[in-house]
């Protein structure tokens, strides 16, 4: 595995790169759910790039850039162990000159959910640095995980509406034993915080389950959720039901019926969701 750091060295260097090429963007600080991502990528491809970069344009403010967890040494030990060939890992100069000022926005889906919670700067910010990474890399795969899914949904609307030659690989979402969703931000939570979290993806489970048992009332199926947030003492920053396909309301739940669940919990910002009623 060879890491890059410029863009000139990267094009350089994947100018004869054997092809399919697959890209997995990341921020680092690795874990199951990114490692399933760059297996997904190495099955699929003949030249697997992983790009390692923490992105500002997606951090508001008051966010958590400076303490975002951080460790290429680590990062760059399991990419090759995955038998990566190339690990992009660009200097924020390097991605966002001093003179930077173009970014890619988007109207409707990029607005809603995280980004009341978050700032519409946030999908700006994704939807900027994935805009120039498809550039920078040219893949003719990338790799998104389903728990950040309105980021998937997002970029699939990027790449039809801007018409990269990119296909969009989805990877199911990797959990702990007890269900907690993989996540960097994981490590923000003390141990008691640590079982708490597992109301979330335990309010998914009992969502799924109404569904799968018949009910289809979208106030019921939440309340069921709700319920067992309520009894871990958390109060969600959004819980909702929405149409897999755009993020809209649904006035019924089926098969293609998104939960998606935000919450706080002590320091770390948690997010979660399922499809419910699947097979
Ligand atoms: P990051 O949070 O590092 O996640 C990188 C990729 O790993 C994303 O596609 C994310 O959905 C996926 N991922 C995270 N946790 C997962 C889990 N438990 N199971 C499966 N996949 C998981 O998402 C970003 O970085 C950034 O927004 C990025 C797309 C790199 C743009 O900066």
């Amino acid at each position: 595995m060879r890491t890059v750091r410029t863009v000139a060295e990267l094009r350089e260097a994947l100018r004869e790169a054997p092809r399919p090429l697959g890209l997995v963007p990341t921020m680092g600080a690795f874990h199951e759910g990114h490692l399933s991502l760059i297996r997904r990528a190495r099955e699929q491809n003949e030249t697997v790039v992983v790009s390692l970069f923490v992105n500002p344009a997606q951090f508001a403010p008051n966010e958590d850039f400076d303490a975002y967890p951080r460790d290429e040494k680590r990062d760059g030990r399991l990419a090759e162990a995955e038998g990566v060939d190339f690990l992009f890992a660009p200097s924020v100069d390097e991605v966002y000159p001093p003179d930077h000022q173009t970014y890619v926005v988007m109207e409707g889906i990029a607005t809603i959910l995280e980004a009341e919670q978050r700032g519409t700067s946030h999908f700006k910010g994704v939807i900027t640095v994935v805009t120039k990474l498809f550039n920078m890399v040219g893949p003719d795969r990338a790799y998104f995980g389903q728990k950040d899914a309105q980021q998937v949904l997002v970029i699939r609307k990027l790449v039809r509406d801007l018409n990269f030659p990119v296909e969009i690989v989805v990877c199911p979402t990797i959990r702990e034993p007890d269900g907690l969703a993989l996540s960097s931000r994981n490590v923000y939570l003390s141990t008691p915080e640590r079982e708490r979290a597992t109301a979330l993806s335990r309010s998914l489970n009992a969502a799924d389950e109404a569904v799968a048992s018949g009910e289809s009332d979208p106030g019921r199926v939440l309340a069921v959720a709700r319920a067992v947030l309520d009894e871990a003492g958390i109060e969600p920053e959004y819980l909702e039901l929405r149409s897999l396909e755009d993020l809209s309301p649904v006035e019924r739940v089926n098969g293609s019926t998104l939960l998606a669940v935000a919450a706080r919990v002590g320091n770390a910002r948690l997010i979660d969701n399922a499809i419910l009623g699947g097979t």
